[in-house]
């Protein structure tokens, strides 16, 4: 079974010391450097394009498009900036690859550099990861040590600062205008699009911005070749991915296959359900992808299988949900999230997710009635496409999932006069 697990980024995990230099170096770390520099900039970009490498931050962009919108005539300096504020409930990959293999993410930070001639990059981590924050902050050091970092990297005449910077702990900060407006020294929100940051990003130079594992995940394309990558996966979503599992599984924790495998698979690979029960539903990118449920086991993990089921195939992060669990309380949970973390500057999030923690609340109470939850969707339908960002559609993702999947059970609450689930009420509760 566990021959459909593809180790690249998650290879060096259980090394000794996985994290310092010397243990990547004694894999060969850093060599995809001078393979990188022994081709031009725009070979590397190529590669990458080839690769069929899509952004690993949720969206699924294709890298090395992006790094080809990065205009060369432009005089201003041309930047690099790694998304590492991972804060999607249910995501954990990124954080965990920053602590593992540090490095891995800096040899990416170099050639993807390279390639869009930016001579600085900076590393935006999640402010309130500071043990990630200092564990980057010093494999950057041990590159700068080692003439990985500076000037005339390895004698290409390259040269490459690198910054990492901590964040102040705020979810919005992870949608990439709202990190560049923090990095310059303002309140994270977000900016209109157009102009992309490729064109107008940070200080309005032209910027790159890109997940760590989009990032890290270059070095290794670079080694091997776009086609050793793009023979990974599927016709339109190339190459390997982390899956992080949580919940209600017997072996929670990350697991990097090709991008198709199905969650059938990976909850085998995971052990399973917790023992005596069955999935009841899930989400396949964190809270901000529509819920699926156990019809959809057997649904393809990519960007085109996820989209055909109505929603999205996002960060990966598989969160899983037995029969123990009440959906309205999940829902309601992240859907408080939402309300905390919205940034403000948009009347339909703002306002929007306050009114839906309203009626969420009064619904997972029991109180009210069945055209309570229309006025809910009703809500949903005044937010969804509406809202400054992707923020607010995120918002809305689980409760319209939910309700559409589950509405029974919102019915049940009612009908009850509060939660089938609640332990002092029903034998639900295992
Ligand atoms: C130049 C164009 N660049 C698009 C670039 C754009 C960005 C990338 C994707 O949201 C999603 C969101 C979350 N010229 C361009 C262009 N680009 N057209 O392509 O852009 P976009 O707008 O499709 O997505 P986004 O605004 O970056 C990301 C979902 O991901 N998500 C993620 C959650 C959380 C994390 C985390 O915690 N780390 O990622 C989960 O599903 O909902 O839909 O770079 O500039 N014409």
């Amino acid at each position: 079974m566990t021959d459909v697990l593809t180790p690249v980024l998650t290879d060096n995990w259980g090394d000794d010391r996985a994290w310092t230099l010397a243990s990547y170096e004694a894999r060969g770390g850093y060599a995809a450097v001078d393979t990188a520099f022994a081709m031009a900039p725009d070979d590397v970009i190529n590669e990458v394009k080839e690769s069929g490498l899509r952004g690993r931050g949720g969206a699924g962009f294709p890298t090395g498009m992006k790094w080809g919108f990065i205009p060369q005539d432009n005089p201003k300096p041309k930047y690099l900036v790694v998304n590492a504020d991972e804060s999607e409930p249910g995501t954990c990959k990124d954080i965990p690859l920053m602590m593992a293999s540090p490095h891995t993410l800096v040899e990416g930070v170099i050639i993807s550099s390279y390639a869009i001639r930016a001579n600085k990059a900076f590393i935006y981590i999640r402010g309130e990861v500071l043990h990630v924050v200092r564990r980057v902050q010093r494999a950057v050091q041990e590159a700068y040590l080692a003439g990985h970092l500076g000037k005339d990297i390895h004698g290409s005449g390259f040269d490459l600062d690198v910054v990492v910077h901590a964040g102040a702990g705020a979810y919005i900060c992870g949608e990439e205008t709202a990190l560049l407006e923090g990095l310059e020294g303002r309140r994270g929100q977000p900016r209109l699009r157009p102009p992309f940051p490729a064109v107008a990003g940070l200080y309005a130079s032209p910027t790159v911005i890109n997940n760590v594992e989009s990032i890290a995940s270059v070095p290794s394309i670079i080694g091997h070749g776009h086609g050793w990558f793009s023979s990974m996966g599927t016709e339109k979503s190339k190459g390997f991915g982390i899956f992080s599992l949580s919940g209600h599984v017997q072996k929670p924790g990350q697991y990097e296959a090709p991008l198709g495998i199905t969650l059938r698979t990976l909850i085998d690979l995971a052990g399973g359900i917790r023992e005596g029960h069955d999935l009841k539903f899930w989400t396949p990118g964190g809270s901000s992808t529509p819920l699926l449920t156990a019809e959809h086991l057997d649904m393809p993990l990519d960007f085109e299988g996820v989209g055909a089921a109505g929603s999205m195939l996002g960060t990966r992060a598989l969160q899983i949900f037995d029969d123990t669990t009440c959906v309205v309380r999940a829902t309601l949970r992240w859907t408080e999230f939402y309300k905390h973390e919205s940034c403000g500057k948009c009347t339909p999030c703002r306002e929007g997710t306050w009114w839906l923690v309203q009626t969420l609340t009064a619904l997972e109470k029991g109180q009210g009635t069945e055209a309570d939850l229309d006025l809910l969707l009703d809500q949903c339908d005044n937010i969804l496409g509406r809202s400054f960002c992707a923020l607010a559609d995120g918002a809305v993702s689980p409760i319209m999932s939910s309700i559409k999947y589950f509405r029974d059970e919102y019915v049940a609450h009612l009908t009850e006069g509060g939660c089938p689930f609640d332990p002092a009420r029903s034998t639900a509760w295992a």
